[in-house]
């Protein structure tokens, strides 16, 4: 590997768009026959939607199959839909669902080798080489996020520094002893550590940082503007989850505009999450994606809830890979409020603008008289929090306007003293879901 080269893998990365859906082709033909030949469940599947495994010739075959959902995964926990024996898994993961049996995904050595691959290849595109000092702060363990980092990174051959997430001021201290210059965890997590770093007097301007991948949650940009801004840094987002293979199924360039997926091992369809049409580039809908190289577990057409859409024109970087816009939620996180869909990264794009306030809000839902209602917790910052009463019901006004013009409905707004509101070292909860299931 020669560490002078603008791509890591120039010949996938900038190749025609002929080309890469021709590999694709053949990568998914390959696919659709190792399921079929080795797990019942997609033999039936396939079988059952009448195509043919040994004649797959053309990316539009994969639209006759069903979508797979994570329930499926779940029905079929732990192992029932692996692909490959036993004794060739060498790892699993595990997603991080809150609620019944969370979905396992399982790795051969060759998966291993193809995960690192991809997220190294964008790390590698954003800059990323050898004398890098990569600190890793995403978990490790079931979580993708903390392993996925580290091998991606070791591949590159940067130093890498694998302390996980928590123990902020030792993240600190190690970040500016070692001079770490590639910093990857959570967005939110990343304000934390700017936030610990205010009150042990750490400047990041003195520290080496110059870019830090941030993703595993939706995140705005105007939380980006915040990242950038208080840790002296290039904020780029990261893409992925576990069931495709974990970080590195996309990921944006330094140009920010839009994420590159890594066609070559994902094939991305973008469809409407109502009636499952598959939409167009530049319409919105939710993504779902087939693995074409993986053994161990690969997923057909499986729906990821994220919800963004893909962005044709070549970016000026050079790739010609596709781009997603970047992530703007979750279906199971959209709100239905009186009738209007609200995405938590709304209400916070707009609070993000607003200064005075800090980058910490919880979305408060309950149920009143059989109505659902809308709150929102935010924490001023300390130099208004001193102000007189009447002044902060000025301002909680003021925010429930720009949030009335911008989202279209009445948000109560309530301000909360600076530090209240709880931190995140890893995927932050932003709604509070007080609502009683009747
Ligand atoms: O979060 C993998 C990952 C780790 C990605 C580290 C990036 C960095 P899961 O725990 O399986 O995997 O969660 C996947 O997290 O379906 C999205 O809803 C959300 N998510 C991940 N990355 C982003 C992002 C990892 N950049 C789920 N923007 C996905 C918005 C994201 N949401």
């Amino acid at each position: 590997m020669t560490d002078n080269k603008k791509f890591l893998e120039p010949e996938v990365s900038t190749s025609s768009r002929a080309d890469i859906e021709s590999l694709q082709a053949q990568r998914l033909a390959d696919t659709i026959k190792h399921i079929y030949e080795a797990n019942t469940f997609y033999r039936e599947r396939i079988d059952g939607a009448g195509l043919d495994p040994y004649r797959i010739k053309d990316l539009k075959s994969i639209q006759s199959l069903p979508f797979t959902t994570k329930e499926e995964l779940r029905k079929n926990y732990p192992f029932g839909l692996f692909c490959s024996p036993h004794e060739d898994i060498v790892r699993v993961h595990s997603s991080s669902g809150t609620t019944g049996n969370p979905t396992v995904v399982g790795y051969t050595r060759e998966d291993l080798k193809i995960w690192a691959g991809v997220l190294a290849r964008v790390m590698y595109d954003c800059g990323v080489r050898k004398d890098d000092v990569v600190q890793v702060s995403h978990g490790f363990g079931m979580f993708t996020g903390g392993f996925g980092f580290q091998y991606a990174a070791e591949k590159i051959g940067a130093l890498v520094i694998p302390i996980s997430g928590g123990n902020t001021e030792r993240q600190l201290k190690v970040m500016s002893d070692f001079g770490t210059t590639v910093l990857c965890c959570t967005p939110s997590y990343a304000l934390y550590m700017s936030e610990v770093a205010k009150k042990v007097g750490l400047d990041f301007k003195r520290l080496k940082l110059k870019v830090g991948f941030f993703g595993a949650e939706p995140w705005t940009e105007a939380m980006r503007r915040e990242i950038e801004d208080r840790l002296s840094i290039c904020a780029l987002d990261s893409y992925g989850l576990s069931e495709v293979i974990g970080p590195g199924v996309s990921c944006e360039c330094i140009h920010k505009k839009g994420l590159h997926i890594n066609e070559d091992h994902f094939l991305v369809e973008v469809i409407d999450p109502d009636t499952g049409e598959v939409l167009a580039p530049g319409q919105k809908g939710e993504l779902v994606f087939t693995s074409l190289t993986k053994r161990a577990m690969p997923v057909i057409r499986y729906r990821t809830k994220d919800i963004s859409y893909l962005i044709e024109e070549q970016c000026s970087c050079g790739k010609t890979l596709a781009r997603m816009a970047k992530p703007m939620g979750r279906t199971d996180d959209m709100l239905i409020i009186r009738g209007v869909n609200i995405f938590p990264s709304q209400i916070e794009e707009v609070l993000m603008d607003i200064s005075d306030l800090e980058p910490h809000y919880l979305i408060v839902l309950d149920r009143r008289d059989y109505m659902d209602v809308l709150e929102v917790w935010v924490e001023v910052s300390e130099n208004i929090f001193q102000e007189k009463i009447m002044v902060l019901e000025d301002f909680e006004s003021s925010i429930e306007e720009r949030l009335y013009s911008a989202i279209g409905i009445r948000i109560k707004v309530s301000l909360k003293e600076p530090q209240t509101i709880a931190r995140s070292q890893g995927k932050a909860q932003r709604v509070l879901d007080r609502r009683k299931k009747d």
